[in-house]
């Protein structure tokens, strides 16, 4: 049994003055670097969220409100975003009490302003970002994820990791969503343990 560790998108503009805020984000940093420091893992990887200012996720860039729900069927919705993460900007940094200095790995995504990435393994047209076949060759079998935000990409960077044939476990005292709609938590949950991820605090 080889484990790594998956940080989600752990950036000033998913904290809560940030320009997509997560409520309570700001809580889950000193489990997080507890993790990070724990010795547990092989491997520990963050995912950064890297969108260029054109990137069609931006509700500005579609000529609507935040948040409006928008499918354009190649990659981009359910919903559209304030403007967030842009490449270079102190939004798109990690957040400064991380202990960045753990991570082995940092996997970029969302840099293709025609598709938005959730998952830190693919693309949401499908696109592979390298991750899986990353952990395969360090010969992980076991990945624990954490991070930003809940209901969006720590969502489907888990689901992803467990179809890719690792044993998944959610970290919930490292993790807060968004709940830009009310049920998005509760449905992020459920759908995370009907793919036979375990949750533990
Ligand atoms: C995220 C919405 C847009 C996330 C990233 O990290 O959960 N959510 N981009
Ligand atoms: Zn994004």
């Amino acid at each position: 049994m080889s484990r790594a560790l998956l940080v989600v998108d752990l950036q000033n503009d998913f904290y809560e003055d940030g320009a997509l805020p997560v409520p309570e984000a700001s809580r889950i940093n000193a489990r997080v670097n507890g993790l990070l420091e724990s010795g547990d893992y092989k491997v520990i990887v963050a995912s950064q969220d890297w969108h260029p200012e054109n990137h069609k996720s931006f509700a500005v860039n579609q000529g609507k409100d935040p948040y409006t729900p928008f499918n354009n069927g190649k990659g981009i919705g359910p919903l559209l975003w304030p403007v967030h993460c842009q490449q270079g900007t102190p939004g798109a940094e990690f957040h400064r009490e991380i202990k960045t200095e753990y991570f082995n790995y940092i996997i970029r995504k969302g840099t293709d302003p025609e598709v938005d990435s959730y998952s830190a393994f693919r693309e949401n047209n499908g696109t592979d970002l390298g991750l899986a076949a990353l952990l395969k060759g360090l010969d992980i079998t076991e990945v624990d994820v954490c991070g930003l935000a809940l209901d969006y990409c720590v969502r489907f960077s888990a689901l992803d990791d467990v179809r890719a044939g690792f044993k998944t476990r959610l970290i919930l005292t490292a993790t807060r969503g968004v709940g830009a709609t009310p049920n998005d938590i509760d449905d992020a949950l459920k759908e995370m343990k009907e793919a036979g991820i375990l949750i533990i605090e």
